[in-house]
């Protein structure tokens, strides 16, 4: 099913160096050693997951294992949700009823793919773009909402959903995935975990340390980096000098595999089996989704600073992972353009319900500016009050002393 991909072989495994014993020996002063041999083949370590469907919509490989044709219609209407919500989140933000909106557009099937291979008994620990994920886990777009509508009740997830909090520093909720898989380890648990973060994330300590920790103990993680080749205005080719993400896995003793995130069976593909190795016992597995992110960074980016139209061209046009599925499904006679219509008018009116309740929920927190001021120290200190004091004074002319 995967073939071992070297990349530069004589950089990653020792058995494709012939000269490397001879350089190792006498290395000392003279003194002749030679060091333990590496059991583990470095290179196999590394896989390429074979890839379902061109960017055509053409069926190039099999079938992962457990799924049919059919479950591409159940995985089209996620991503056709998952691109209803995010037009309609970015028009609410342009509109000022939301304050800032990190866009998904571009990375639907990355998401849906990786989400859908879990099982229920599984948690997801997203960053702060994995609202398709979230949801498919259960958790409403009425909380991510509300969480970019600046209220914390966004963040309260309900007793039911097995998805941690949005994570906005970068990198952060890594340790704690290591620390939840550990948990669940140590209480002998038959349950996996898997951690959303970008390629930027793993120029972080934190992604580091959490990926060795996961190696040493064999945790079971998945870790899922969505490569959508930025980090803000960052591109990929500045994060790091490896040729992949998913070769990092190497260093510390465990599986990489990259993956066509855009092509949603081979990610499902990918994520499932590093998921059942998880589940097994087996260890950690990273797998690096290579994706693109169509929109902006957040609604406060411009991205024509930083890259080309051509480029954001050639990703929309030739590589969108919704036209992919939908021309596959077609030519399966599985969709026409009415169930498009159809599915398409569900997504948006579960969108606009979600909307109504967020907005009400916003309202019924009656949340005023100022308390950002509340909640961070016991006693505020003094430049604080000053701060508290002239925000008061000039927002809304009085003294303060409410
Ligand atoms: C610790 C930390 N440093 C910097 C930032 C500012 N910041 C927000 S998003 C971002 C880029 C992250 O890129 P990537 O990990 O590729 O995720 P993407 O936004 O592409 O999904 C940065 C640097 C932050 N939120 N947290
Ligand atoms: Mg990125």
């Amino acid at each position: 099913m995967t073939k071992p991909v070297p990349t530069s072989p004589s950089t990653i495994g020792n058995s494709t160096d012939p000269d490397l014993g001879r350089r190792l020996e006498h290395s000392h002063n003279g003194v002749a050693h030679s060091l333990p041999s590496v059991s583990q083949s470095l290179v196999e370590l590394y896989r390429e997951t074979p890839p379902v469907l061109a960017p055509d919509g053409t069926q190039v490989g099999p079938f992962p294992a457990g799924l049919t044709p059919a479950d591409g219609v159940t995985l089209y209407r996620w991503l056709l949700l998952g691109r209803v919500f995010d037009e309609k989140a970015v028009h609410l933000q342009r509109q000022g009823r939301m304050g800032t909106y990190p866009p998904l557009v571009g990375q639907e099937a990355a998401q849906a793919g990786s989400a859908y291979a879990l099982h229920p008994e599984d948690w997801l620990i997203p960053s702060y773009r994995d609202h398709l994920a979230a949801r498919m886990r259960g958790l409403s777009f009425r909380y991510t909402l509300m969480y970019w509508m600046g209220i914390e009740e966004g963040n309260r997830i309900p007793d039911d959903v097995q998805v941690f909090t949005t994570a906005v520093s970068i990198g952060d909720q890594l340790p704690h995935a290591t620390g939840a898989a550990l948990a669940t380890q140590l209480l002998h648990e038959k349950r996996a975990f898997i951690v959303y973060f970008g390629d930027g994330a793993t120029s972080e300590g934190d992604f580091h340390e959490s990926l060795n920790f996961a190696g040493v103990y064999r945790l079971p993680l998945v870790y899922f980096c969505q490569n959508n080749q930025y980090a803000i205005s960052t591109p990929r080719t500045r994060q790091t000098a490896s040729a992949t993400i998913a070769q990092k896995a190497i260093a510390y003793g465990f599986p990489g595999e990259r993956v066509d995130g855009n092509d949603v069976f081979a990610v499902y593909d990918a994520v499932h089996r590093a998921l059942e190795r998880a589940r097994a016992g087996e260890g950690p597995t990273l797998v690096e989704a290579v994706t693109y992110r169509l929109g902006p960074h957040t609604t406060a980016d411009d991205p024509s600073r930083y890259r080309s139209k051509d480029e954001e061209e050639i990703w929309a046009k030739q590589r969108d992972p919704l036209l992919r599925l939908r021309r596959f499904l077609q030519s399966q006679n599985l969709w026409t353009d009415e169930d498009e219509e159809r599915a398409r008018a569900e997504a948006v009116a579960e969108v606009q319900q979600e909307i109504a309740a967020a907005e009400a929920a916003v309202q019924e927190a009656k949340r005023h500016p100022e308390q950002i001021f509340d909640h961070t120290f016991a006693k505020l200190p003094l430049y604080l009050q000053r701060q508290r004091q002239e925000f008061l004074t000039v927002t809304r002319g009085d003294n303060g002393q409410s």
